[in-house]
C-alpha cells in the first residue's frame, strides 16, 4: 500500500483574525480536515483526568504557549487518526519552541504547501473575541487581561514565526479585517492555485 505524504496548510494570525471561521469555509469548499490546536488543548483540558489539564488551562488563561511536546502530539496523534491527507493546522506553530519541535518530529513526514496568514489589527481582534465572549463563548481567555497577554505573545513570539516563513516564500497574507465573505473569496483564489 501506498500512502500519501500528508498535505498541511498552517493558518496564522492574531486571536480573533477569524482562523477558525475560515478554516469551517475551506473545509466545505477544499475537503480539507480542520485541526485547530486551540481546541485540541482545550479538549484535551476538558478529559477528566488529563494529565495536563491543569497547565494547559493556566497557560491558556495567561496567553502564554503550552510547551511543545503537548500540543504536537495532540496534532500527530489526530493526524494518524484521520483517514484524510489534506489538514488544516490552526493556530500552530506560534513560537520558536513550537517551530523546533515539529521541524523535529513532524516536517520530514509532511509536506507543506503554505502557510495562511490572517492580518489584523489589535483593535478589530480585541472586539471580536470580547463580542464572541460577552455571546457567551465560555472560553476562559476571551476577557480584557487574557487578551493583552494573547496580543503581547502573539507580537513578541508569533511574529517572528511567520518572519520566518515570509522568508522562505511560504506567507499567503489575507486582509482579515474584511466581512467573513469578503475574506473567504480571497482565501479562494490562495486555494484555487492549488488545483491548477
Ligand atoms: N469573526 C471572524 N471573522 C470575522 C470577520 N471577517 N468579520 C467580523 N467578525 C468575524 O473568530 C473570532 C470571532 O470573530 C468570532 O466571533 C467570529 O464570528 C468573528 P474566530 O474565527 O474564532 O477567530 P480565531 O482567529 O480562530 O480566534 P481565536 O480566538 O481562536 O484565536 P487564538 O489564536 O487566540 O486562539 P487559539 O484557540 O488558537 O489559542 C488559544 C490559546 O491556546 C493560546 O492563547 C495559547 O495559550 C494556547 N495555544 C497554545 O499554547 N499552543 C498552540 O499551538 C495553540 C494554542
Ligand atoms: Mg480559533
Amino acid at each position: 500500500i501506498i500512502k500519501m505524504v500528508p498535505k498541511v496548510v498552517f493558518v496564522l494570525g492574531g486571536p480573533g483574525a477569524g482562523k477558525g471561521t475560515q478554516c469551517q469555509n475551506i473545509v466545505k469548499e477544499y475537503g480539507f480536515v480542520h485541526l485547530s490546536a486551540g481546541d485540541l488543548l482545550r479538549d484535551e483540558r476538558s478529559k477528566p483526568g488529563s494529565e495536563y489539564g491543569e497547565l494547559i488551562e493556566e497557560y491558556i488563561r495567561e496567553g502564554k504557549i503550552v510547551p511543545v511536546e503537548i500540543t504536537c502530539s495532540l496534532l500527530e496523534r489526530a493526524m494518524q487518526q484521520s483517514d484524510k491527507d489534506k489538514f488544516l493546522i490552526d493556530g500552530f506553530p506560534r513560537n520558536q519552541d513550537n517551530l523546533d519541535g515539529w521541524n523535529n518530529r513532524v516536517a520530514s513526514k509532511i509536506q507543506l504547501l503554505f502557510v495562511l496568514y490572517f492580518e489584523c489589527p489589535y483593535d478589530v481582534s480585541m472586539n471580536r473575541c470580547l463580542g464572541r465572549g460577552a455571546a457567551g463563548s465560555g472560553r476562559s481567555d476571551d476577557n480584557i487581561e487574557s487578551l493583552h497577554k494573547r496580543h503581547h505573545t502573539y507580537v513578541n513570539e508569533t511574529k517572528p514565526i511567520i518572519d520566518y516563513y515570509k522568508g522562505l516564500n511560504l506567507i499567503r497574507q489575507i486582509d482579515a479585517t474584511q466581512p467573513i465573505e469578503k475574506v473567504f473569496e480571497d482565501v479562494k483564489t490562495v486555494f484555487e492555485d492549488l488545483r491548477s
